[in-house]
């Protein structure tokens, strides 16, 4: 039982190994020189900062047309004006929120193009 758990853990270490030389063995001579290194962690870092960058434009676009949409359904007759009344400063709130992950975005991306 035991031999087997350490085959299956060696058979995982190997494919791990694999995988890592696929991904950092640029030239495919099945060894990781210190400038390949360098260049795969250069690669994953922008890549890794491009994800970041993607995510951040995807909230933004989320706040714009949740408060978009918010203010479409709030001049629907189905938003009696006694509620929109009683959550007024909720909504105050929202708008202040969903405008300033907007406002974040575009800070953040001034300051890494100034960067
Ligand atoms: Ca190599």
């Amino acid at each position: 039982m035991i031999w087997r758990i350490n085959l299956t853990k060696h058979r995982k270490m190997t494919d791990k190994i694999k995988e890592y030389l696929k991904k950092y063995d640029l030239d495919d001579d099945g060894k990781i020189t210190d400038e390949e290194l360098k260049r795969t962690t250069e690669i994953l870092e922008l890549e890794l900062r491009e994800e970041k960058a993607e995510a951040q434009k995807r909230m933004s676009w989320v706040a714009i047309l949740s408060m978009v949409l918010f203010t479409i359904a709030l001049f629907t007759p189905y938003v009696s004006e006694s509620r929109v009344a009683a959550l007024a400063d909720l909504l105050g709130l929202f708008y202040l929120a969903q405008a300033s992950v907007v406002g974040f975005y575009f800070g953040a991306q001034a300051y890494m193009s100034k960067k």
